[in-house]
């Protein structure tokens, strides 16, 4: 962008494109339902903390009637032929086309993301929705071998039914695509909850995809249902009639959702916090190097859960790549996304700044020291924001408790390795397992870093960040990132109910295994 963008401008264009309100409903069970009688929360803008509009909750009589309204769509929907319910989801794609600056910029509003980045989320939206239609045409299945004169051996994939989808505010509407559309040419319904912090993100979205499908005369398939406390989680999880649910979030509450889905003996797909480092070592390209960790470390502010939060760099590197990428963080511009040339953006809100704090004091306790950062921002015209200096700190246990932890902020801490199977030991050695990158030109190191004694992470990168996956693979990660799967490859079949088939077209009853049971 070239040049700065006025926020109340800003506001007023993208909620008159939206046709969103200063008073808006969270809640559409085939409907928008109306905000009377309802808890209101308010939506403040990270970027200057002014309340952008207040969104009306869903309470719980309202959430069993939305549950029931999705399983009426579900008889309908799952009738329909797959190549059919690709070709509306072709048409959803098409509606999010003309909707990406709009929606893009109601992301920058309500996250606090870059314009480029607010776009890219929608983008990411547009691509799923490419891949969902090419699926729809793809739901193979395999055909076994019978053992057994006259058989035949096969596998289905069927819908499960109405799939929850529980999303987090940094990427708030993209996630919520990944799982629907997936969800949605296999011929499940899709309830979500998203963070009441991006609940205006997810109220566009949700109007815009289900006008396509009423303009066709189809039932509504992406219900929503914004919660001001986490209630309607909390029902989610342990509802049986959710036979799947998908959940984004932090560990902690991940633990609280696989406990109680489990309970039930339901499926949770989780994609749960990251701890990603990326290794740097002396054969590097250091231009792509110190790109690829300053990406991975400072965009989206560092909200992401792929952003690079540790760096293992090798000990020859101390006095030149590390002194370049201390200029790069003090640098980088932070400030409203609205002004041009800014790379950094807010935090979510000021509790996010406190984490920041926070951690940076127990690292500093735990004996490491900080290269340059540690500063929380005033900005002029922009008070109420919540803005924060980009972090490196140096010299702590790489298993130091705050090290271990996901801290959802522009904190990236250091580490030297002399040899490169120290390097994998630091990598491996906290308890998420989402993203990974390696920088280096050497055959040996990459093949190692990617052999099973390298990353022990779910997405491994070389030569390019941690940060900014594409929708064709599978999407998560290892240990307490949860082990589930989203978006490309065969991630689908996590929202698929899969059904082994067993024919016998002969005139005969042979028995597997050559069991016998003759009754007469
Ligand atoms: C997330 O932070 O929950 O790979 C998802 C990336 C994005 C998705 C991040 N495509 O950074």
């Amino acid at each position: 962008m070239d040049s700065n963008l006025d926020f109340h401008s800003v506001r007023d264009r993208v909620f008159g494109d939206l046709g969103l309100f200063q008073q808006v409903s969270g809640l559409y069970d085939g409907q928008w339902v109306a905000g009377e009688g309802r808890g209101l929360i308010a939506i403040h803008s990270p970027i200057n903390n002014e309340c952008l509009a207040e969104v009306a909750v869903a309470g719980e009589k309202d959430y069993d009637r939305l549950i029931e309204r999705a399983w009426a769509s579900f008889d309908e929907w799952s009738r329909v032929p797959a190549p059919k319910r690709g070709e509306v989801v072709r048409a959803i794609g098409d509606r999010l086309r003309a909707y990406v600056d709009s929606l893009g910029l109601l992301v920058t509003l309500e996250v606090g993301k870059t314009p480029v980045e607010g776009k890219g989320e929608v983008q990411e939206m547009i691509d799923i929705a490419d891949f969902a239609v090419g699926l729809s045409r793809q739901l193979y299945g395999m055909t076994i071998a019978s053992e057994r004169q006259d058989h035949r051996l096969y596998e289905q994939w069927h819908p499960y039914g109405v799939v929850g989808v529980i999303t987090a505010f940094n990427f708030p509407c993209a996630v919520w695509s990944w799982n629907a559309f997936i969800a949605a040419v296999i011929g499940n319904v899709v309830v979500w909850k998203p963070s009441p912090s991006a609940a205006l993100t997810a109220i566009a979205t949700t109007n815009i995809v289900n006008d396509v499908l009423d303009e066709q005369g189809l039932p509504p398939l992406f219900f929503l249902a914004v919660d001001g406390a986490g209630e309607i989680g909390q029902r989610m999880s342990s509802d049986s009639r959710l036979p799947l649910l998908s959940f984004t979030g932090s560990v902690r509450t991940g633990r609280e959702v696989a406990a109680r889905v489990g309970e039930r003996l339901g499926r949770s797909i989780l994609e749960l916090g990251g701890n990603n480092a990326a290794i740097v070592t002396p054969e590097a390209d250091m231009e792509i190097a110190l790109r690829g960790v300053a990406f991975g470390a400072l965009a989206t502010a560092a909200q992401r859960c792929t952003t690079t939060r540790r760096l293992i760099l090798h000990e020859s590197l101390s006095d030149s790549f590390l002194p370049r990428l201390v200029e790069a963080f003090r640098n980088v511009k932070v400030g409203s996304p609205l002004e041009s040339g800014v790379l950094v953006g807010p935090l979510i809100d000021s509790r996010a700044v406190d984490g920041y704090s926070s951690a940076i004091g127990r690292a500093e306790a735990a004996g490491g020291q900080v290269l340059v950062g540690n500063s929380v921002l005033a900005l002029p015209g922009l008070e109420g924001g919540n803005y924060v200096a980009p972090t490196l700190i140096e010299g702590l246990p790489p298993d130091s408790d705050i090290v271990s932890e996901e801290t959802f902020a522009p904190i990236l801490y250091v580490f030297r390795y002399s040899d490169l199977q120290e390097a994998f030991a630091i990598h491996n050695c906290v308890p998420q397992g989402l993203s990974s990158a390696i920088f280096s030109n050497n055959l040996r190191e990459v093949e190692a870093f990617l052999s099973v004694i390298g990353s022990d992470c779910g997405l491994a990168s070389v030569n390019t960040g941690t940060a900014g996956a594409e929708i064709g693979g599978a999407f998560g990660g290892e240990k307490e990132t949860g082990g589930g799967r989203e978006s490309g490859s065969d991630a689908w079949k996590a929202y698929a109910r899969r059904q082994t088939v067993t024919v016998n077209y002969g005139d005969q009853l042979p028995l597997a295994q050559g069991v016998t049971f003759d009754v007469n």
